[in-house]
């Protein structure tokens, strides 16, 4: 069964996409327009609810959030592809530590300058410039942490890539390229080889090839 991937074009989706091209399972995608509207269509709020990208779909077993997409996908195919789990419990354990630092530290204020910085003109709102300020300066101080972290181990998680590397890329990259805030990553010796590193994989510059983001800025 060719599992069914909805938003490619977003970056919470392309999370999934690197996670199924690692795990080497078979998928195919659904485009779904943000800027029109469509994830409010009822049709959507069928599969997805709150009306947000992505969703999965493996014939009629379907998924909503994308960490919890990771977490089935990297368990279901443990055996095969790379592992993005680790291999003891105790290795797991720190994989989930940081997958959730990356859910609760990280991405808030990262999301929030790419609608700020990103999609505010798109979707018709004007630019809040003291929300993009505190937003930095969060960012700033998760990466700090991070800094500290990677000094003393290659990835988040260890001495292995895991999902909790792998869920930071759709977001960085954003950070990067289309919001001109290279210099955060840059400025950190340790955080600066961390990316280069994650986001050389083979994997991932082939998600960024083959499904672009929805509008260059
Ligand atoms: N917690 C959700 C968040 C997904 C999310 O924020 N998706 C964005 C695209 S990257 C979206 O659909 N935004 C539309 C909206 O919030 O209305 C997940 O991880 O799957």
């Amino acid at each position: 069964m060719v599992v069914k991937v909805y938003g490619p074009a977003y970056a919470s989706p392309k999370r999934v996409l690197v996670c199924l091209i690692e795990k080497e399972v078979e998928f195919e995608t659904v485009p779904v327009d943000l800027l029109k509207g469509e994830h409010k269509d009822p049709e959507f709020l069928k599969l997805q609810p709150f009306g947000t990208v992505p969703v999965t779909q493996d014939g009629d077993y379907t998924l909503y959030e994308s960490r919890a997409i990771l977490r089935y996908y990297a368990e279901k195919y443990k055996s095969q592809g790379t592992d993005l789990l680790g291999k003891t419990v105790e290795e797991r354990g720190l994989v989930e530590n940081w997958l959730e630092v990356e859910a609760q530290s990280y991405n808030p204020p990262i999301y929030t300058l790419t609608v700020q910085i990103m999609f505010s003109s798109k979707l018709g709102f004007p630019r809040d410039e003291n929300l993009i300020k505190e937003s930095e300066e969060k960012l700033a101080k998760v990466l700090d942490i991070y800094e500290e972290r990677l000094s003393k181990s290659k990835y988040l998680a260890g001495d292995f890539f895991s999902l909790a590397d792998l869920s930071h890329l759709p977001f960085t990259q954003y950070l990067v390229d289309q919001m001109g805030k290279e210099y955060m990553i840059r400025s950190r010796k340790h955080v600066s080889a961390w990316w280069d590193d994650i986001s050389s994989r083979p994997s991932w510059q082939k998600v960024l090839q083959l499904y672009a983001a929805p509008f260059k800025n």
